[in-house]
């Protein structure tokens, strides 16, 4: 069955289909830029290995979970054994080696929520953030790389969704909006609702992948080559998906009552996650579960008046794609912050 909010689509929306797909293709990464990045990841294993040799290097974010962009940064976690001294006295240091080895703009941040070192690469330009022992983040970029294997209207749709968000103001997490990772989950769970589905449940299925980090244990199906025709029937374009995905956010998502969950694959009430009363700062105004840090909520930094903006602007961009002649255009103008 179909439900309302399936069937109200345009009739002539797949004539916007080529220009989204050809945006898509714009947004990708060059294969300059993949080379310049490991080139950055070759020199900045150098300069760790003199100080410690048996740290491990990974990538993670954007640039190892193939969700990034040519505008991406790029964001590095070292594995290493910690004796005596704490994260931060490790940053400290590891600032001090990356200026020695002259990277540019070096910064130790280390009164966020995961301590960092800041630089520029000066052969590429590109801006990069390090972490130590976030294995969690190694852990979730496998999982989003995998989900992007199965079905690859997966990969357009977030390009699209990231880059909408970006021009409108509405990817930034330190003035309550979303995070790129936010918004990568919510089209996954988006797609695990498709009738028929365009992606599974990975967390539900076999788990052939396992890695307990600190505690929490992170495992699902990963033998996504496998799932290669999983989203076979389901017909949907892009525009389609695209303009249905606005309108779920827009109209369909029950706020009040719903946390998004790509671990189970659909949602679970507010109540049964116990995440109803204020506690501290989390608000649970638009909740998203963390697919293995349950007890997170991706959209705890939403506060009354960027919930507003958020449905607005979903709101705005289902409009555009059920109305506009040139939506492809129009849905991705850029904010104007000045009006
Ligand atoms: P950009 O292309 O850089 O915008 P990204 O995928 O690199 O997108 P972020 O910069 O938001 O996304 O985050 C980098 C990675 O850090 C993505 C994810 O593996 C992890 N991460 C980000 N936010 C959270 C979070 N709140 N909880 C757990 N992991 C997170
Ligand atoms: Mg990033």
């Amino acid at each position: 069955r179909t439900s309302r909010w399936q069937v109200e689509c345009r009739h002539d929306i797949d004539t916007f289909t080529p220009g989204f797909l050809a945006m898509y293709e714009s947004l990708k990464p060059s294969e300059e830029h993949k080379t310049k990045q490991q080139q950055l990841v070759d020199s900045l294993t150098k300069s760790v290995s003199k100080e410690w040799p048996d740290a491990r290097l990974h990538l993670y974010g954007s640039s190892a979970n193939s969700f990034g962009t040519s505008h991406s940064d790029v964001d590095v976690c070292l594995e290493m054994e910690i004796g005596t001294e704490s994260t931060v006295e490790i940053l400290l240091k590891l600032a001090d080696v990356l200026r020695t080895d002259s990277f540019d703009n070096v910064e130790a941040i280390t009164g966020a929520r995961v301590p960092i070192v800041r630089m520029s690469d000066p052969e590429s330009g590109f801006s990069c953030d390090i972490c130590i022992n976030n294995l969690l983040a190694v852990a979730n970029t496998k999982l989003l790389k995998d989900y992007a294997q199965i079905d690859q209207r997966l990969l357009q749709l977030a390009f699209l969704v990231k880059h909408w968000a970006k021009l409108r103001g509405v990817n930034e997490t330190y003035r309550g909006t979303l995070s790129s990772y936010a918004y990568v989950l919510m089209c996954i769970h988006f797609l695990q609702l498709r009738e028929p589905k365009s992606l599974p449940c990975l967390q539900a299925m076999e788990h052939t992948y396992t890695m307990n980090v600190h505690g929490t244990e992170c495992a699902y199906f990963d033998k996504v080559h496998q799932l290669q025709d999983f989203g076979a029937e389901n017909k949907e374009s892009i525009a389609e998906l695209l303009w249905a995905f606005f309108h779920y956010w827009a109209f369909h998502h029950n706020y009040k009552r719903d946390v998004i969950s790509v671990r189970i694959g659909n949602t679970i009430s507010r109540k049964q996650k116990n995440w109803t009363a204020r506690i501290g700062n989390d608000r649970h105004l638009m909740c998203i579960e963390d697919p293995f840090e349950t007890d997170h909520d991706l959209g705890r930094g939403v506060d009354r008046q960027t919930i507003r903006i958020l449905r607005e602007e979903f709101e705005r961009a289902a409009t555009m794609l059920q109305y506009d002649d040139d939506p492809c255009v129009t849905l991705f103008e850029p904010y104007d912050y000045e009006n």
